[in-house]
């Protein structure tokens, strides 16, 4: 029988500041470099994506907030484009400026950090585009670590979710976490009847009462049952409709529907969660009015970032460099009209209407410099620029 005590895994705050929560390379790489005599190397590095996951046009920039507490307090300048940003391949999104030695390791928190937020919340704003005006509910915290949930409520939230599910995300992001029951509840009270009056009894003044639907009968039955028990404080069902008894979801939905018109309460909501991708948003958004989305975000296509050096300091002046395949030179974005516009970082794009610098400086020797936005406005940025894209569901 071994001694050791079950433990967690994590990395700590400290552990990811400091640098320690990196990859081994990049220490072998600062002592090559020390003991080469290059501790003071100046570099300019370059966070991009040169690819897309299949069938994406864009994706959102999200957690430089992160990035921006790990950067702080090294010697370092930070441009980047603001957070919420939506970008497209090759653009530039974050520059750091600095001794090399200074910062080097950090690389792989910053990307992770980076790549992470930016997966969750382009999932987020895809589903949200696809589902216009009828509400997503970000619910896929069970599909991570739990190492991460405030980060992924963040991402999912800044990305255009209406509403996260993790408690942590009152403490972290100020944002009231909504939810109702899970089926533990109605199966540890073995009546859903009794599950659903005593939510109402105990919630209905600080949250709409949702009663959930599909637990030990066909949904239009308890539908039905739901009507009789709660009268008018029923505000909604969910059906999270096990996939062994999902023929035609659509067909489901018209029925409870039909069924709500019949019993004169045509305005109880309808959410469906469990098993929803961009597919279902588009079949099903026509009739319901929301949908509770958890691993098809959680777990979405990961958004490619890379972090390359892309200029040195040599003998006095700034050298573009590169490997192949990247373009050498540090670059910011501009916008000029509707036209996105990259340049080299001391080059001023013509433009003959108003030229937008999107790249602006966050910090200087690892102090901010430019106040953050609230996560409300992050997410207001992203809306407004969906409206402006385009998008294929997958
Ligand atoms: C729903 C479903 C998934 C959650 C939502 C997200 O939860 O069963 O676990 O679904 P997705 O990951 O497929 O998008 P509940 O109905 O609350 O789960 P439970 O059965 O635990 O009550």
């Amino acid at each position: 029988m071994s001694e050791r005590r079950p433990r967690l895994y994590s990395a700590s705050h400290q552990e990811i500041k400091s640098g320690e929560a990196t990859d081994i390379y990049f220490l072998r790489t600062k002592r090559i470099l020390r003991e080469a005599g290059l501790a003071d190397l100046k570099v300019r590095m370059e966070v991009h994506a040169y690819s897309m996951p299949k069938g994406y046009e864009w994706a959102v920039y999200a957690g430089l907030e992160e990035v921006l507490a790990i950067l702080e307090g090294r010697k370092v300048d930070v441009y980047s484009i603001p957070e919420g940003t939506i970008f497209r391949q090759k653009e530039p999104l974050l520059v750091i400026e600095g001794v090399y030695e200074d910062f080097a390791e950090l690389e792989t928190a910053i990307l992770g950090s980076l790549r992470f937020s930016s997966t969750i919340a382009t999932a987020a704003a895809r589903m949200k585009k696809l589902a216009g005006d009828k509400t997503i509910l970000y619910f896929g915290l069970r599909a991570l670590h739990p190492f991460v949930y405030p980060v992924a409520d963040r991402a999912a939230y800044i990305g255009g979710a209406d509403g996260v599910s993790g408690v942590l995300a009152e403490k972290y992001l100020g944002v009231k976490p909504k939810g109702t029951m899970p089926h533990a509840l109605i199966i540890s009270l073995g009546d859903q009847r009794k599950a659903w009056k005593w939510f109402a009894d105990l919630y209905e003044k600080e949250t709409p009462v949702i009663a959930l639907v599909d637990t030990f009968n066909d949904e239009r039955v308890e539908v039905e049952m739901a009507l009789e028990t709660l009268g008018d404080r029923l505000w909604g069902v969910r059906l999270d409709t096990p996939s062994s008894r999902r023929g035609k979801m659509r067909e489901i939905v018209e029925e409870i529907r039909w069924l709500l018109r019949l019993r004169g309460r045509p305005n109880v909501k309808i959410i469906v969660s469990g098993g929803i991708g961009e597919r279902q948003i588009v079949e099903l958004r026509d009739l319901v009015d929301g949908f509770g989305v958890g691993t098809s975000i959680s777990s979405a296509p990961n958004i490619d970032l890379s972090m390359d050096i892309v200029e040195v300091y040599r003998g006095g002046e700034w050298v573009k460099v590169s490997k192949r395949g990247k373009l050498p030179g540090a670059k910011k974005l501009y916008k000029c009209g509707g036209k996105r516009i990259v340049a080299l970082w001391d080059e001023k794009p013509t433009c003959d209407s108003n030229l937008e610098e999107v790249t602006v400086k966050y910090m200087e020797d690892g102090r901010l410099i430019r106040p953050l936005p609230s996560l409300d406005e992050i997410r207001e940025y992203v809306l407004s620029q969906l409206e402006e894209v385009s998008l294929e569901p997958l």
